[in-house]
């Protein structure tokens, strides 16, 4: 086990000084939030606010808390011009862009706040893009968010599990660290990290099976068919309900995970959204040999016409995900 802790990774000759002090100051905010899971009801973090964000969903105080204290330790990072948030209508800016441009920061504070009181693992997903060109000399505005994922710089999450880990890509390659409770430091404990091609675990929330498409339904019911159907072998199916925990799994040891558009909602892409979900996992998922789909092409080139934009979700390991595509084309 290497003792590479973050700081020294990015520290790296490639990595610009600034990106890498912002997503220090990313992990030192989830050191933080990750001492609020760890209280719990010893804490004050637990329970809801009564509140309710842009998206119409019921906030959790852990949610207010951890958003609260990524917009206030992420500010002092030199490089970043303003923050994006599930938490927050709008963009939080921080300062204007320079004349050699800078970063935009977005996340979501606290991914899976349906399993905060029930202590299942919960996340932190972020991802971060360069300022355009044309913002250079001015404060950064929301429209200069809106750039396909493909464009982010760095991409990561941080699982609050029994083990507290951040997954993390530069763009090139994943690499993970695992917060050493004594020390507080990120030790790097897995690099390059390939997710298997191939797989026998698929994640989908299966009370909404009747809603399905007719190719999620078809991929479904063929892992379901086990040895005697048409994919010749057994299938397990896992739901954390937390996207970070089941993208986790995913990157430990293959499958597929899927939030996709359903028809609930015919208009609704799907439920997760694009900008703080759906594209830093992508990336994540790529540079790990892994693939995204989201009904019509790669997640990572979806055009992004607004923040808070929904997507239809599939990712995972690439032969699941050609065979995903290969069903919704036919
Ligand atoms: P959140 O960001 O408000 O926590 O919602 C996103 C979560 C994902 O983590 C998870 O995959 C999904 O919602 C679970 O949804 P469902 O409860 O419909 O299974
Ligand atoms: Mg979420």
């Amino acid at each position: 086990m290497s003792t590479t802790n973050l700081a020294a990774f990015l520290s790296q000759g490639a990595v610009d000084p600034r990106l890498g002090e912002l997503v220090l100051a990313v992990a030192e905010g989830c050191v933080a939030i990750n001492g609020h899971v760890r209280r719990g009801a010893l804490g004050q973090a637990m329970g809801a606010l009564g509140s309710e964000n842009v998206q119409g969903e019921v906030q959790q105080k852990l949610d207010v808390l951890s958003n609260d204290v990524l917009l206030e330790g992420c500010a002092k990072a030199t490089g970043l011009c303003a923050m994006a948030s599930e938490e927050m209508d709008t963009i939080h800016p921080v300062r204007e862009v320079g004349a050699e441009g800078g970063y935009l920061l977005l996340f979501d504070p606290l991914d899976g706040s349906s399993n905060i009181a029930v202590n299942v693992s919960i996340g932190t997903i972020f991802s971060i893009l360069p300022t355009p060109k044309d913002s250079y000399g001015r404060a950064a505005a929301e429209a200069d968010f809106l750039q396909p994922g493909r464009q982010q710089v760095a991409a990561g999450y941080v699982v609050y599990g029994p083990q507290t880990q951040m997954v993390l890509t530069l763009g090139a390659g994943v690499s993970a660290f695992t917060l050493d409770p004594d020390s507080g430091d990120w030790v790097m404990t897995a690099a390059d990290i390939r997710i298997p091609a191939e797989t026998k675990e698929f994640a989908i929330n299966t009370a909404n099976t009747r809603h399905w498409a007719a190719p999620v339904s078809r991929y479904v019911e063929e892992c379901l068919a086990g040895v005697e159907g048409p994919r010749g072998k057994d299938f397990n199916m896992r739901w954390v309900a937390s996207m970070v925990a089941d993208v986790h799994r995913v990157m430990s040891r293959g499958g597929v995970f899927m939030y996709p558009w359903d028809k609930r909602e015919p208009d609704r892409p799907g439920k997760l959204r694009l900008m703080y979900e759906a594209n830093p996992m992508a990336l994540l998922v790529e540079q790990a040999g892994g693939g995204s789909f989201d009904g019509q092409g790669e997640t990572l080139d979806a055009k992004v016409t607004s923040l808070h934009q929904r997507a239809s979700v599939m990712l995972g390991s690439a032969a699941e995900i050609a065979r995903l595509r290969a069903y919704h084309a036919s």
